[in-house]
């Protein structure tokens, strides 16, 4: 492991930093500003302090109320053993406790892990024990589903004993309350000076964020406080956000796009209001809207359309928003145009990925670019290079694989140094797996994908995540997951097996199976074909691209 650029070396021990001259480089340049993000909270605090800050529901908190409520948690998880690099696994709805807990871990340099409300024990315990989590962090229940459970469950397996710190009105014996916790009694200053002063450094992993990812093992991505602080700063100038922003955060928090791009890190950056929703129902979305006066929004492109649909009569005066991003999914020229008249505002098309690079079409782009163009790196430091086949660059304006390095992508997954030797070339690019071409203007258009994973309504699902596991089946003999094309969520999990001689297998039976390892629902594969034999690439893999085109033409239904 390199360990040039890391104050503390020892700290995320899997982490890989970028190698000391580009550091040099990227803080002489501006990028990097050697700050932890919790001194940036206080920063917030001091510049806006009596503004709201953030809205859940009735809950309102004021950039002063949210900084002292992070450090009074912060405190108490420090009480409670957690410290300097530690890492814990963050499992919360969007709701302003989210918010308390984020900025609290990154008072105290303890790295949380962004886990998603869907996730399940299959995903918990393989992250928790790759990172080594110190505590779970989850809701007393969500969605009708026993978190509280599920995560001391999953504590059980995991070595060290970890925490389960609980937001919730029902907080069982064993777990920790973490709404007693953040209340910021007693002296605010005092606090605030305690842990200043064993702030962690600015190089240090400041949270892990999930890769969509391509393999059978859960990719987590550290990011320090340095990119990501420049990250959210860059972001948030690029889409324009000021102190009248109001920022609605209705995907996963724990997402980077609705988190850092410029979500709501980047609304807190420039002093604006966040919103949180945990849905996007296109009645509640609205509803929030007219009620807070918000400004921007953030979508999948499958969300967006919805509401493009149901916007028209809905009885609510959508007057206030003025740009809608979105992102994290192909999106055609014909759809982008519909967004914008429908919902009366500016769409902001965003490419962007939680290994780093991020690009935005400009808030008032003409609609030749906001409509056919995925974006321009929000960083002069950004490096892209389009690769053909052979790795060598193709020519301008020609479609390749886009590789990619910057000063808020960093040089490797967490902890997986095999997978990092494909994953990032000897010299540091990362391999997007997605194929682009660059318009003579800069921009990105996302033309496809060479990377083997499914894109369910912007969630990312790892094909070989649900080989491997499909492959234990006893029935099954071969199995190839592939995307099958969905005119509401783009692409769905479509399974195709050979099975073992004398064997039948069920969509019921595989979904049995995987609930069973406790794998999050929306990786469930939804369809399946049984083959008598898959097609074979030269080398004796199943041959997606065959696999692919029966999809779409032959056994389409
Ligand atoms: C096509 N494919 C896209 C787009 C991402 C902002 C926005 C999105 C993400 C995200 C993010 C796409 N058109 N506009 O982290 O900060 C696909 C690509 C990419 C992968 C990354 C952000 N925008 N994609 O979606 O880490 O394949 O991040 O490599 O979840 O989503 O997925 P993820």
């Amino acid at each position: 492991m390199r360990i040039e650029g890391t104050r503390h070396p020892v700290k995320h021990e899997g982490f890989v930093p970028w190698p000391a001259d580009v550091a040099l480089r990227y803080t002489e340049a501006g990028c990097w500003r050697g700050r932890p993000l919790g001194s940036s909270m206080w920063d917030w605090s001091d510049a806006w302090g009596g503004r709201t800050a953030v809205v859940d529901g009735e809950q309102r908190l004021s950039y002063r109320e949210l900084a002292a409520s992070a450090d009074a948690l912060a405190e108490a998880l420090a009480d409670r053993g957690l410290t300097d690099g530690d890492t814990v696994l963050v499992q919360l709805p969007n709701c302003w406790e989210f918010v308390v807990v984020t900025l609290a871990c990154f008072r105290l340099g303890v790295a949380p892990v962004m886990m998603l409300p869907p996730h399940r024990a299959y995903e918990l315990a393989s992250i928790g024990t790759h990172v080594d989590a110190k505590a779970l962090v989850v809701p007393d229940e969500w969605r009708g589903y026993d978190h509280q459970d599920l995560a001391h469950r999953v504590a059980g397996t995991l070595p060290g004993d970890p925490l389960v710190l609980v937001v919730g009105d029902t907080v069982r014996p064993g777990g920790v309350d973490v709404r007693a916790l953040l209340r910021p009694d007693g002296d605010t200053a005092a606090r605030r000076g305690r842990l200043d002063a064993s702030a962690p450094g600015a190089t240090d992993a400041a949270l892990f964020l999930l890769s969509g990812g391509t393999t059978g093992l859960p990719k987590v991505i550290g990011r320090t406080h340095n990119d990501y602080e420049y990250n959210i700063r860059q972001s948030a100038a690029a889409c324009g956000i000021t102190a009248e922003t109001v920022y609605l955060a209705v995907l996963p928090a724990g997402h980077n796009y609705p988190l850092a791009s410029p979500g709501i890190l980047g609304t807190l950056s420039a002093g604006g209001r966040v919103v949180l929703l945990p849905s996007p129902r296109p009645e509640a979305v609205f509803e929030a809207i007219e009620r807070e006066g918000v400004t921007t929004t953030s979508a999948v492109p499958a969300i967006a359309l919805k509401w493009a649909e149901a916007a028209a009569g809905c009885g609510r005066d959508l007057s206030t928003l003025r740009h809608v991003h979105v992102g994290g999914s192909v999106l055609s020229p014909e759809l982008a145009a519909r967004i914008g008249p429908a919902l009366g505002c500016r769409v902001q098309q965003v490419y962007g990925m939680a290994e780093g690079l991020i690009c935005y079409t400009a808030p008032d782009a003409p609609d030749e670019v906001a409509h056919g163009t995925q974006g321009a790196p929000i960083s002069a430091y950004d490096e892209l290079l389009v690769v053909g086949p052979d790795g060598a660059p193709v020519g301008p304006g020609e479609i390749g694989e886009l590789l990619t390095r910057g000063p808020y992508t960093p040089r490797g997954y967490y902890g997986v140094p095999d997978q990092n030797a494909l994953s990032y070339t000897p010299d540091g690019w990362y391999r997007t797996g997605d194929q682009v071409r660059i318009t003579p203007g800069g921009h990105v258009v996302v033309c496809g994908r060479v990377k083997d994973l499914i894109n369910r309504g912007g969630e990312k699902i790892a094909a070989g995540e649900i080989e491997t596991l499909v492959q234990e089946m006893p029935q099954v003999a071969e199995v190839a997951a592939v995307p099958a094309p969905d005119p509401d969520v783009g692409e769905r999990v479509c399974l195709f097996v050979r099975v073992h001689e004398g064997h039948t297998l069920a969509l019921e039976d595989v979904a049995a199976a995987l609930t069973e390892r406790g794998l999050a629902a929306f990786k469930i594969p939804e369809r399946l074909e049984i083959l008598a034999d898959l097609p074979h690439t030269p080398v004796g893999k199943p041959d997606k691209k065959v696999l692919r085109n029966l999809l779409v033409t032959t056994i389409v239904r």
